[in-house]
């Protein structure tokens, strides 16, 4: 069960691939990596994550009404792809007063033009993208100052 010291870290379609497949690109971190390194930092800082991924954009709506009624302290959200087409986050991330962090770790502004439009953009409190898996530590660290 979450309270106000756990940190969701939300993962949507094909993450689970990360480290196996396009490391160009995404870079050669598996998700268990980078969840390691946070579940490290966020117990040093006080805080515990709570690390997810699907491969279905209703358990990531799902996931976001779980973190406000469990009153998260944060979310950290790479939507993948859904990123550039779901109104159903951006209706789910606006219904509640959960702080969610964008997180991409590809620079989506400098790819191709259907990833330029996010949907979690506009009712995220802030964004990070194109540092690679680190930007989920950046996120760590901005959220464990709200
Ligand atoms: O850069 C990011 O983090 C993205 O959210 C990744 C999404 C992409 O659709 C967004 O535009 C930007 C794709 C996630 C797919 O992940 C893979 C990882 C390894 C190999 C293949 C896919």
């Amino acid at each position: 069960m979450a309270n106000s010291k756990t940190i969701y870290v939300l993962n949507g379609p094909n993450l689970n691939l990360l480290g196996m497949r396009e490391p160009e690109i995404y870079g050669s971190d598996t998700l268990d990596d980078i969840a390691g390194r946070l579940e490290d930092q966020a117990q040093a800082l006080g805080f515990d994550v709570d690390i997810r991924q699907s491969n279905h954009e209703g358990h990531l709506v799902d996931w976001l009404h779980e973190a406000a009624a469990d009153k998260a302290h944060a979310v950290i959200l790479n939507a993948g792809a859904l990123t550039h087409t779901s109104l159903a986050l951006f209706d789910a991330i606006k219904a509640i007063t959960v702080p969610v962090i964008e997180v991409h770790i590809s620079n989506p502004a400098a790819r191709e033009e259907y990833r330029h439009k996010s949907f979690i953009a506009p009712v995220a409190k802030g964004s990070i993208c194109g540092f690679g898996a680190f930007g989920y530590e950046m996120a760590l660290q901005a959220a464990t100052k709200f």
